[in-house]
Order: C-alpha cells, then structure tokens, then sequence
C-alpha cells in the first residue's frame, strides 16, 4: 500500500479541482497518440490520424481523452485505495483491450508534460513529485490484474 503525505495530498487535490477534464484528457491522449505513434492501433476507428492536426482536431481523441482522465480523477480524489478502484479496468486492458502497460507510463509521463505546459508556475516542483508519484501509482494499478 502507498502512503501519501498530507502534502502530496494537498498538492493532488488542490491541483486535480482546477484541471478541465476535456482539454487536458483530449490534449494527453492526443499527444500520446503523437509522441508514441504505435499507440494509435488500439484506437483505428477513431478515423484519420494521419498528421498531428488531425490528431489534436479529432472529437473521438477528445471524447475518449476526457473519458480516460476522468476515470484517472479517481484516483486523484480516492487516493488510498487506487489499487481496488483499477482492479476492473486492469482486467478490462489486458484481457480484452491487450494494452502493453508500459503504455500506462508513457501516458502518465505525457500528463505531466500536459499540466506542465497547462498550469505554469503554478506546477511547482512539489506540485509535480506529488503527480508524478501520482501517475506512477496509477500505471502500477493499472498494469496489477496482468498475467
Ligand atoms: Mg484506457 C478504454 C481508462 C490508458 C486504451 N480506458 C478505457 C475506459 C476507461 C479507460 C475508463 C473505458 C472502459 C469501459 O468502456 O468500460 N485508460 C484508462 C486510464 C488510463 C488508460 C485511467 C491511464 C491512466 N487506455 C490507456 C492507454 C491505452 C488505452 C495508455 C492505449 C495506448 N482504453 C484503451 C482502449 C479502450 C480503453 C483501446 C477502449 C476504447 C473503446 O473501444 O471505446
């Protein structure tokens, strides 16, 4: 089991009330689906992603990003028991979505990058260690119902 200080807490849950679920969830997984372009053949019925416009301008990136980052809002806001909540959707991506976990960290890394450019100085570095446990813990849940 993780402990969380009540720093990191703080810093989770003061940022997590400020972040738009649509623009960043769209913007994370849009920029996933960029930086990591293998990461588009679970996603082929989302249409056209032949370039990084098509990308960013596609409602079902966006759509499927706010899904994504909501259910990561979870974890933010039920930090002590994260491994529980994701036991079903770890199932969900190995068994039937077949989702390399490492996924799970690139997208966590790639979140940062989006709060990063999102929240500015405001994204402190106390700010980011509490998120980057944060998303850390939430790729390990995820990846704990693989066989
Ligand atoms: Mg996953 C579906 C959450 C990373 C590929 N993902 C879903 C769903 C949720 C979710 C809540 C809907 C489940 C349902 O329909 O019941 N995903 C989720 C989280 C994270 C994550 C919280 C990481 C923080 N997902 C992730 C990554 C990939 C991926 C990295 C692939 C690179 N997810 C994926 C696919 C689906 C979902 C292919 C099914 C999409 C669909 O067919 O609608």
């Amino acid at each position: 089991m993780v402990n969380w200080t009540d720093g990191e807490k703080q810093h989770i849950t003061s940022l997590w009330a400020k972040v738009d679920v649509t623009k960043c969830g769209g913007k994370a997984l849009g920029r996933l689906l960029i930086v990591y372009p293998w990461t588009q053949r679970f996603f082929t019925k989302f249409g056209d992603m032949s370039n990084s416009g098509n990308v960013i301008g596609n409602g079902n990136v966006v759509n499927h990003g706010r899904r994504v980052l909501t259910s990561f809002g979870d974890a933010a806001t039920n930090l002590d028991n994260i491994k529980k909540s994701f036991a079903s959707l770890s199932k969900l991506h190995c068994k039937k979505l077949h989702v390399d976990p490492k996924n799970f960290r690139l997208l966590g890394d790639i979140l940062m990058v989006v709060l990063a450019s999102h929240f500015g100085k405001d994204f402190t570095p106390a700010c980011q260690a509490a998120w980057q446990k944060l998303v850390c813990v939430v790729a390990h849940a995820l990846a704990h119902e693989y066989h």
